[in-house]
């Protein structure tokens, strides 16, 4: 049995890659590796690795099953659930080094890439070659695409374009013992087997490790409208998007917020909201120019017919740009206003949402809680934000956080709707998944992740809660 002790894995790894690969515990750097952008942790591991192609990463893969150490895959470390946390400490297995753009093929609309590339980076190089990526976290800019198939990431543009398991055609994944396998393929159809490809992506690094992926590209829509709707309140902007929806219109994008997810964006980006704005809608088309102008005259019509007090469509791509720079500055504003910020990401049928606005207002009203709303009204997908500026560990505190986590969660399942719309559920949200998916379904779950990990090896701890709860269904 190899020495488990946190400097002896490192040494060990070491000997394998070389220094320049592993951060060690003596190294600040290694307090990176211990946290994500969401609010649990810090976890810090025995030590990182930054592998540089998939026989290494089959190599620590193979390593970890032989020594019986957990092993975290980690992309840029943006997610918000903790699903890259190392909560039982051992290895990091980073992505963040492996950034090359390996294909762009115009004929046959697809890229070819390793995980670690910046999502943003994906988008340029497909725009440059007259293509188009759609999915588009609000974090593109420091994301990974990588950990984007691995929490099966959304983003506005879900609302027309779907997410991002609708652009990954194949995967290479290394799995635990350092075994490499090719799934899924190059083509948009096929239906040949099992929709392995469908199984990794969302699994959050539990099943595998994604080493290479290829994805589907779409011809780059020839222009692009968008609209800002303010509204006296959330139940205005709800009402006019049910009335959007209802009109058959298809924006591309369709964002709601909430005054105090503006208020906390009005200092820092050069957009000015209307200032009487208690809500915001966000709203993007895309097509033909000719049919685009009369469509985003009718959309502002229509938002006016339902309350909007104020209508404006950018006028050039410079006002675009700092518009959604704004919407995309909400999270980490948020985030550097409080002390803790818990993110949830709910979302409900379509046709809920106006109430599920309601009930997130009284769940907001009845508790000392401070809390912003935004996110992707079109899918039915809101964030709901816990802003928090006492200690959360303090019982009265931490108690309160979680009342309101689960009465959000039961409210949202008991409208159709579901715990995650987009950031997954790694460690902040697997003990409520019972509030969701029955015992059954959970099990079949646990069997699935032993197929592919018998030994618990890869991301222990994440997306299923810890021990199976025993009841009857
Ligand atoms: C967004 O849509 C992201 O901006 C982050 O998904 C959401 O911080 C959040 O709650
Ligand atoms: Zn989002």
């Amino acid at each position: 049995m190899a020495d488990p002790s946190p400097a002896s894995i490192a040494h060990r790894l070491e000997r394998e890659f070389g220094a320049d690969r592993v951060v060690h515990a003596s190294d600040d750097r290694l307090a990176n590796y211990a946290r994500d952008e969401g609010y649990e942790g810090p976890y810090p591991p025995a030590c990182a690795v930054l592998c540089e192609s998939a026989e290494e990463v089959a190599a620590v893969l193979a390593r970890a099953e032989r020594e019986r150490v957990p092993v975290t895959p980690r992309g840029a470390g943006s997610g918000m659930t903790g699903g890259c946390l190392p909560i039982h400490g051992g290895i990091v297995l980073s992505t963040e080094r492996m950034q090359s753009v390996r294909e762009i093929d115009e004929g046959d609309l697809v890229a070819v890439v390793e995980p670690g590339v910046i999502t943003g980076e994906v988008q340029r190089r497909a725009e440059a070659a007259g293509m188009f990526y759609p999915p588009d976290p609000a974090s593109l800019a420091f994301c990974s695409i990588g950990g984007n198939a691995a929490t099966n990431a959304g983003g506005p543009r879900a609302f027309k374009y779907g997410v991002t398991r609708d652009y990954v055609l194949g995967l290479e994944v290394a799995l635990v013992g350092g075994e490499v396998l090719r799934v899924g393929r190059r083509t948009t159809k096929g239906v040949t087997g099992y929709d392995l490809v469908g199984g990794f992506v969302g699994a959050e690094g539990t099943f595998g490790v994604i080493t290479e992926l290829t994805l589907r590209l779409l011809p780059n829509p020839p222009a692009v409208s968008t609209l800002l709707c303010a509204f006296p309140d959330m139940d205005t902007a709800a009402g006019a998007i049910t009335a959007l929806m209802g009109d058959g219109v298809r924006p591309r994008a369709l964002e709601i917020a909430d005054r105090s997810a503006i208020d906390h964006v009005r200092h820092r980006t050069r957009y000015a909201f209307p200032t009487g704005a208690m809500a915001i809608a966000l709203i993007e088309l895309d097509g033909d120019p000719e049919g685009l102008e009369a469509t985003s005259i009718r959309v502002g019509e229509r938002c006016e017919d339902a309350g909007a007090i104020d209508v404006r469509v950018a006028q050039s791509s410079s006002e675009r740009r700092s518009l959604w720079d704004a919407r995309r500055a909400i999270s980490p504003a948020l985030k550097e206003a409080h002390r803790h910020k818990i993110s949830e990401d709910i979302c409900v049928p379509r046709s809920a949402l106006p109430e599920m606005l309601r009930r997130i207002g009284q769940l907001a009203a009845g508790t000392d809680i401070e809390t912003a709303t935004f996110g992707h009204a079109g899918d039915g997908n809101l964030h709901v934000n816990l802003l928090i500026d006492q200690d959360r560990h303090e019982p009265r505190v931490a108690d309160r956080i979680h009342q309101t986590v689960t009465r959000l969660f039961e409210e949202t399942v008991a409208l159709g709707g579901t715990l995650s719309g987009e950031h997954g559920i790694g460690l902040a949200k697997r003990d409520f998944m019972h509030l969701e998916q029955s015992p059954r379904v959970l099990a079949w779950q646990r069997r699935w992740k032993q197929m592919w990990d018998p030994n618990e090896i890869l991301n222990p701890g994440k997306v299923l809660p810890p021990r199976p709860r025993v009841c009857a269904e």
